[in-house]
């Protein structure tokens, strides 16, 4: 296993769309492993390949307090269950230390396929299917901040920034 390094905005490699993944090999499972140790590692509730600069449909995911619950999904697709919508206080490893308000759809039905390739179905809510919604955008190169108003959006761009001269300085 490897722990990879993970993207930050405004890396315009966050903006990729990610193809979907053919078969479920050796290969893709290494990936799998690898995201696996890089999200428990940056205490992260979920991860997105597109983070880690593939650009594959593969996500990665834990919402248990016990850490102790991964969850694979590969080539995912999901539909809202209702029209209730809610907001969430979210986050993102590719924009460490900022925290909003993001209005998704509460329950949400998932297929994928998990790490032997298997296809599987779930029915989420709350925090599993802010996660999952989040994720997903991820694979199509959309951002948490992309849902907030312009002025917001640059004051975290000019956080950034800041973060990433302070840490090039350093
Ligand atoms: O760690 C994370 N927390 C989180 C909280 C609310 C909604 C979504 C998330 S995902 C985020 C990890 C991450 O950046 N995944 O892409
Ligand atoms: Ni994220």
């Amino acid at each position: 296993m490897a722990k990879l390094p993970i993207l930050e905005f405004p890396d315009e490699r966050l903006r990729t769309k990610a193809v979907p993944v053919e078969t479920v090999d050796d290969e893709v499972r290494q990936l799998v492993d690898d995201m696996l140790e890089t999200m428990y590692d940056a205490r992260g509730i979920g991860l997105a390949a597109t983070q880690v600069d593939v650009h594959r449909r593969v996500i990665v995911m834990d919402v248990s307090d016990e850490r102790s619950s991964p969850l694979v999904l590969i080539n995912p697709e999901f539909t809202p269950i209702g029209d209730e919508r809610e907001p969430l206080q979210e986050g993102c490893l590719s924009i460490p230390e900022y925290y909003a308000d993001v209005p998704r759809a509460l329950r949400v039905h998932l297929k994928a396929l998990d790490r032997d390739g298997q296809p599987y179905e779930l029915e989420a809510d709350g925090l599993l299917a802010h996660c999952i919604q989040h994720e997903h955008d991820h694979l199509e190169g959309i951002l948490f901040v992309d849902y907030l108003s312009s002025l917001k959006r640059d004051r975290v761009l000019k956080k950034m920034q800041k973060r990433h001269k302070m840490l090039q300085d350093a």
